[in-house]
C-alpha cells in the first residue's frame, strides 16, 4: 500500500492455512497449503493462482437490467480517473498479498483508464505500469499474463482485427503492441488474446473469409513483435464460442487448432482455456483440456464455472471438486501447465456487496482447486484409470495396430486378412460404470 493509505480490508491480516477439519473460521484454507508436496512439486507451483483485475476490482456489479451494486469508492462517477486507478491499485495489491496468491492478470484498461486520444491513453498506461512495477517489487507478486481490451470501446463494435475497417485493425495493433510491451516490462509469463468481438452478429453483412484472413495476419504480427522485443513469455489465445457476438471465430480448442495450422502459427500460440467458455461451447472443461493436451497446445486456465440452467457466461467461482478433479487429472497427465496457471476469471454475485465476499469467493475457489489437485494426484498415483486405458489400447503398440499407424498396411492388405478369416474381432466391455465407481471412490475418501 502507499504509505498513507488505509487498508481496504482492515479485518483481514493474512488468510491462514488451517488443518482440514478446523472450523474456527470461514476465512482459512483447508485444502490449499502452498508448501505441501504433491507428486514431488509444491502445491503453489502446480496451481500458480492468479487474481484477475477486471472482475475483482473493475466490475461495479452492474448487469443489463441494473446499475452497479458494489459501491467501491474507486468506481465513483465524478472522481479523478487516475487518482481512482491508483486507489484501485493499492486495494488490489493489498488483496493479493492478504490472500496469498503468487500472480495477478490485467487488461491495459483495467489498470489505466482510457483517455480522449490514443496518446493520452498510452501515457496513462505507462504511468500506471510504473506504479504496478513498484507494487510488484514491494510484494513479490508476479504477473501471470497481461492483455489488451479490444472489446469495450465503441470503435470495436464490429471487431478489432476482424473489423471491416482497416483503421480499426491498426488501432487494435497499436494497443496490443503497447500492452505486450507493458507485459514484457512487468516480467509477465504469458500474453493473452481473447477475441471478444472477433466474430459476427449476422452473416448478412459479413465477409467471413476476409475476416479470417485478417485475424490470421493479426496473430502473425503479434508473434513477430513478441520475438522482436525478446518477450520470452508465451502467447495464448482464449476460446469462447459467442457472447458478446453471435459467433466468435475462436470458438473452442479444436477450432483454434485448425486456425493455427492454416496460418502456420502452431508453434507460436498455446491456449488459455476458460471453464465457462468450454461449457458455452457445449463441451466439458475436461474435454477442452484433453483436446489441448492431445495437440500439445495447453497453456493456462481461466477458472470459473457457469450455471447449468443459464446459457451465458455467469463467471462464478469454481466449487465443484468433481469437475475440477477430472480436468486437473488431464492437466497432470499432460505434464502440467508450465508457465500457465489458474486465473480466477470469476465474479461475485451482484448481491455479494461486502468487500469480504471477495475473500470468501477466492478462498473457496483456491480450496476447491487444491482439493481437486490432491484427488487428481491420487487417480494418477493409484492408476485408477490409466492401467485400464493402457490395456484397452495395447493392440496399437505392436503387431497389427503398429503396422497400421506406421503405414505398413493398406486397405487391400487389411481386406485380405479379414477375408481369409484371420481377423475376427470380439467386442470387449468399455467398463464405463466400473471406472465411474472407481473415480467416485477416490472423490469420496
Ligand atoms: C471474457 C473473457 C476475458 C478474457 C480476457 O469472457 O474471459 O475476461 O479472459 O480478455
Ligand atoms: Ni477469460
Ligand atoms: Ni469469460
Amino acid at each position: 500500500m502507499s504509505p498513507n493509505a488505509d487498508p481496504f480490508f482492515p479485518e483481514i491480516d493474512q488468510i491462514p492455512v488451517l488443518e482440514s477439519h478446523d472450523t474456527s473460521t470461514d476465512l482459512g484454507f483447508r485444502s490449499y497449503d502452498p508448501d505441501r508436496e504433491v507428486l514431488g512439486k509444491r502445491m503453489e507451483d502446480h496451481l500458480r493462482f492468479a487474481v484477475c483485475y477486471w472482475h475483482t476490482f473493475c466490475w461495479p456489479g452492474a448487469d443489463v437490467f441494473g446499475d452497479g451494486t458494489l459501491g467501491r469508492p474507486w468506481h465513483s462517477a465524478n472522481g479523478d480517473a487516475m487518482a481512482m486507478a491508483r486507489q484501485k491499485l493499492d486495494v488490489a495489491f493489498e488483496f493479493f498479498s492478504k490472500l496469498g496468491v503468487p500472480f495477478f492478470c490485467f487488461h491495459d484498461r483495467d489498470i489505466a483508464p482510457e483517455a480522449d486520444g490514443y496518446r493520452e491513453s498510452a501515457a496513462r498506461l505507462d504511468e500506471m505500469v510504473e506504479a504496478v512495477a513498484g507494487k510488484m517489487e514491494e510484494t513479490g507478486i508476479r504477473l501471470l499474463w497481461g492483455t489488451a481490451n479490444l472489446f469495450g470501446h465503441p470503435r470495436y463494435a464490429a471487431g478489432a482485427a476482424t473489423n471491416p475497417d482497416p483503421e480499426v485493425f491498426a488501432y487494435a495493433a497499436a494497443q496490443v503492441k503497447h500492452a505486450l510491451e507493458a507485459t514484457h516490462r512487468l516480467g509477465g509469463e504469458n500474453y493473452v488474446l481473447w477475441g471478444g468481438r472477433e466474430g459476427y452478429e449476422t452473416l448478412l453483412n459479413t465477409d467471413l473469409r476476409q475476416e479470417s484472413l485478417q485475424l490470421g495476419r493479426f496473430l502473425a504480427l503479434v508473434a513477430e513483435h513478441k520475438h522482436k522485443i525478446g518477450f520470452e513469455g508465451r502467447l495464448l489465445i482464449e476460446p469462447k464460442p459467442f457472447e458478446p457476438t453471435k459467433h466468435q471465430y475462436d470458438s473452442d480448442v479444436a477450432a483454434i487448432f485448425a486456425f493455427l495450422q492454416k496460418f502456420d502459427l502452431v508453434d507460436q500460440y498455446k491456449i488459455n482455456i476458460e471453464v465457462n467458455h468450454a461449457t458455452l461451447a457445449g463441451k466439458s472443461f475436461q474435454h477442452e483440456i484433453a483436446t489441448a493436451v492431445a495437440h500439445g497446445i495447453l497453456g493456462s486456465v481461466d477458472a470459473n464455472r457457469g450455471d447449468p440452467q443459464n446459457g451465458w457466461d455467469t463467471d462464478q467461482f469454481p466449487n465443484s471438486v468433481e469437475e475440477m478433479t477430472l480436468a486437473i487429472y488431464e492437466i497432470l497427465r499432460g505434464g502440467g501447465l508450465g508457465s500457465g496457471g489458474f486465473n480466477f476469471d470469476a465474479r461475485l454475485r451482484r448481491q455479494s456487496i461486502d468487500p469480504l465476499d471477495l475473500f470468501h469467493a477466492h478462498v473457496g475457489g483456491m480450496d476447491t482447486l487444491a482439493e481437486s489437485l490432491l484427488r487428481a494426484a491420487t487417480l494418477l498415483e493409484e492408476e485408477t484409470l490409466q492401467g485400464f486405458v493402457d490395456e484397452r489400447y495395447a493392440g496399437w503398440k505392436s503387431g497389427l495396430g503398429r503396422e497400421i499407424v506406421e503405414g505398413k498396411q493398406t486397405l487391400e492388405s487389411l481386406h485380405a486378412e479379414v477375408a481369409t478369416g484371420k481377423i475376427d474381432p470380439a467386442p470387449r466391455s468399455g467398463r464405463q460404470e466400473l471406472l465411474e465407481n472407481r473415480v467416485n471412490s477416490v472423490l469420496r475418501r
